[in-house]
């Protein structure tokens, strides 16, 4: 039996979008979901209590940082990820597919694994889909990622080609060498924007009969028109029953049209990444507030929200505090960006429930400006 579970709630009649309820070791987790970064175990500048106030439900961390600092043992040692970190709710982490291919260096593909030099201090070590599985179930996530290869945007053919094999073949060991009774593997499909490829690794990777499915290798420098291509490519070999998470996506335009096409998970450091340099999100879009335009302005970010920042604090104040370097600055940015997606995510879910998604979509984008990329 898999710890993990998946309950397709309700499915919208316009888009066939989903409302679901995951089901972990750590608590019931609402879908579609948005599931903050919390890289080296914390949500950079928030505490767990902060980021479970602001809606969160379910938090990612990466096995690529915490093997490298502070070790998988120290982890261990510390009860686990959640009691090492003060977390309580579920967690989600991933492989290290994604991080040894795009932060460390000195890369060689091996049929078993990569070796990769450290992005801390140039040390040498090996990743594959063993390794990265002890490391998870050191970790204690609920629902570990498979061990993948995904490859940048441009590659040949014959690059993707080889990443799906290679993709298939760590899926398996995984599966394999995973033994946590109290922790979910969840496959991840990739192919690149190559529809053939990514029919030939869906079929592949959901042969193999995980609770769940990550779907990688989109934004990753692609044109969003195309992630949506391949997203409606990919729908009919998922299956219906289990969780589909796009892996890295998070913009609030991404949110909306990757629930138009049967996504139920997501995660982005995006929210959390462009607060801490001066950028907000609002129901307009995106506002850069340590720009000088806001110097004697005291409106708060986003007139229509009402976070903790919002209620407290003007634009002029928190560009002051962003130019000076405060931390407070980064926190009431970070804190009003992630209450602004999670708001988001009630939105979409409570539109579904009611079967209004095209509408809520529409009144969305009459007033949000989407930024391309
Ligand atoms: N694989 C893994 N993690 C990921 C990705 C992937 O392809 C992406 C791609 N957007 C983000 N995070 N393991
Ligand atoms: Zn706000």
């Amino acid at each position: 039996m898999t710890p993990v579970s998946f309950e397709v709630i309700k499915v919208e009649k316009t888009f066939g979008a989903r409302l679901g309820r995951l089901i972990t070791p750590h608590g019931v987790v609402h879908t579609p979901v948005f599931m903050p970064v919390g890289t080296q175990a914390t949500v950079k500048t928030m505490t767990p209590e902060e980021v479970e106030s602001l809606g969160a439900e379910i938090i990612l961390s990466n096995t690529y940082h915490l093997y490298l600092r502070p070790g998988a043992e120290v982890i261990r040692e510390a009860g686990g990820l959640h009691r090492f970190m003060n977390w309580h709710r579920p967690i989600l982490t991933d492989s290290g597919g994604f991080q040894v291919f795009s932060l460390a260096s000195l890369r060689e593909v091996r049929p078993e694994g990569v070796l990769f030099r450290s992005h801390l201090d140039g040390s040498t070590h090996f990743m594959g889909p063993q390794e990265s599985m002890a490391v998870q179930e050191a970790l204690g996530s609920d629902i570990a990622m498979a061990f993948d290869e995904c490859v940048a945007y441009p590659a040949s053919y014959e690059e993707v080609e080889a990443a799906v094999e290679r993709t298939t073949r760590w899926a398996e060991e995984c599966l394999k060498v995973h033994k946590r009774q109290d922790q979910a593997v969840f496959g991840i499909i990739q192919g690149g924007v190559f529809p053939d490829l990514r029919r030939r690794s869906a079929q592949e990777i959901t042969s193999l009969d995980f609770p769940g499915y990550g779907i990688g290798g989109l934004s990753v420098g692609e044109p969003k028109s195309m992630m949506y291509a391949i997203l409606e490519e990919l729908r009919p070999f998922l299956p219906e029953s289990k969780p589909r998470y796009l892996m890295g996506v998070g913009s609030p335009d991404c949110l909306l049209e990757g629930v138009k096409r049967g996504i139920d998970m997501f995660d982005c450091v995006l929210p959390t990444r462009i607060a801490r340099n001066g950028t907000v999100l609002t129901s307009r879009g995106k506002l850069v507030v340590r720009n000088a335009i806001y110097a004697r302005d005291f409106r708060p970010l986003d007139p229509e929200c009402d976070c903790y920042t919002c209620r407290n604090f003007t634009r002029a104040y928190i560009r002051h505090l962003i130019k000076a370097n405060e931390v407070l600055g980064l926190r009431l940015t970070t804190i009003h960006n992630l209450y602004f997606i999670f708001r988001l995510m009630d939105r979409i879910r409570q539109a579904i429930a009611e079967d209004r998604l095209l509408e809520m979509s529409e009144e969305f984008y009459s007033r949000y400006q989407a930024t391309e990329g």
